[in-house]
């Protein structure tokens, strides 16, 4: 496959396919293995990984990437082979996540900054000897609009640090995902998450611009346009398209790669029908795919319970989830679909 930053983005949103977030930090894997009842320990945490990176029907049909963590992509499979060896042979991209998570803001009580710049480049290129073409750094900005939260200072300041964790992976031949997530968690409106989005986004580009990436050979990891969970509204599908795509008309260069949504604790169906929904308002200027942690994972961790004979359950949960959100991202999902399963 050819190396060109472009190239590699135009892959990783090709034919219907998206990607895989499986870059859970220690602390969130733990979380979620928690819940299935699984202590988590650098084997289980393997195991579960292999699981998926094996189910070669979702692999090779509908995924074009993993974002993988720092521990996943230096371990191997039980047999030995590298886990990022099994995701090249399906045809997949591995991929990393490199940010040091979200901080404190000095000042700004409630708001966050990414942390990661230092040794960036040293890592980046440690990241693509072991293979990596795409990397991923994600701002978090929370929705508290009496206490003054994101102030201005925090979108800046995280907008300037996508801006310089991306011209550093183009310059070490790795397509940056910039993610500047607007939480769904506040008890804010739909059009409050709209216009903090467009504040965060034309910001992104402007200090994009500002850092001389080139955006051909980037991928945007937006959220949705929705109203916050405490708020008690579900956003239909159709409200969310209509303003997801108003938004990004308004801020989004049609040159990027791609866009990769994550699903932000929606529901599995939720995220598919939403993205479903935005596709079929098409054509629009860029492709519009999956880049889903929760919403792809939940079906099959719940499958999985940490049980080797499982394997197969949790796998063919993990494809049918794959299959949906492909659907999805070339607008031809349906709700019976999901029934058939
Ligand atoms: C898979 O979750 C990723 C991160 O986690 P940490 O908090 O452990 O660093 C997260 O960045 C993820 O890639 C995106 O937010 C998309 O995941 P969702 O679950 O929102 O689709």
């Amino acid at each position: 496959m050819s190396e060109r930053l472009e190239d590699i983005a135009a892959a990783m949103v090709a034919n219907g396919k998206g990607l895989l977030a499986a870059d859970e930090s220690s602390g969130t894997i733990k979380k979620r293995f928690d819940v299935i009842g699984v202590e988590s320990t650098p084997d289980s945490r393997r195991d579960y990984r292999e699981m998926m990176f094996r189910a070669s029907d979702a692999m090779t049909k509908y995924i074009s990437g993993v974002i993988l963590y720092d521990e996943t992509i230096h371990q191997k499979a039980a047999d030995g082979t590298p886990l990022v060896d099994i995701i090249k042979a399906s045809g997949a991209l591995p991929g990393i996540k490199v940010d040091a998570g979200a901080k404190p803001l000095a000042g700004f009580p409630g708001d966050t900054i990414t942390e990661g710049l230092d040794g960036l480049r040293e890592r980046l290129a440690d990241y693509y000897k072991l293979g990596a073409r795409f990397a991923k750094w994600r701002a978090v900005i929370d929705i508290d609009v009496a206490k003054g939260v994101p102030s201005a200072t925090s979108i800046g300041s995280n907008a300037h640090a996508l801006a310089r964790y991306a011209a550093l992976c183009q310059e070490a031949g790795i397509v940056p995902i910039v993610e500047p997530e607007v939480l769904m968690d506040g008890a804010h409106d739909i059009d409050t998450c709209y216009e903090i989005s467009k504040a965060t986004l034309t910001k992104l580009y402007t200090e994009l611009y500002a850092a001389r990436v080139v955006l051909e050979g980037t991928i945007l990891k937006p959220n949705m346009v929705l109203a916050g969970k405490k708020s008690g509204k579900v956003s239909s599908p159709d409200e969310v398209a209509e303003k997801t795509i108003k938004l990004f008309r308004e801020t989004v260069p049609a040159a990027i790669g791609g866009i990769a949504f994550l699903s932000g604790g929606q529901t599995d169906e939720q995220a598919t029908a939403n993205l479903n929904a935005i596709n079929a308002i098409g054509p629009h200027p860029w492709k519009l795919t999956f880049s889903y942690g929760r919403a792809l994972q939940a079906a099959p961790q719940k499958a999985w319970s940490g049980k080797p004979a499982n394997v197969a359950a949790a796998q063919a949960a993990f494809a049918h989830r794959a299959h949906m959100n492909h659907l999805a991202a070339l607008g031809q999902w349906q709700p019976t679909l999901e029934q058939a399963a």
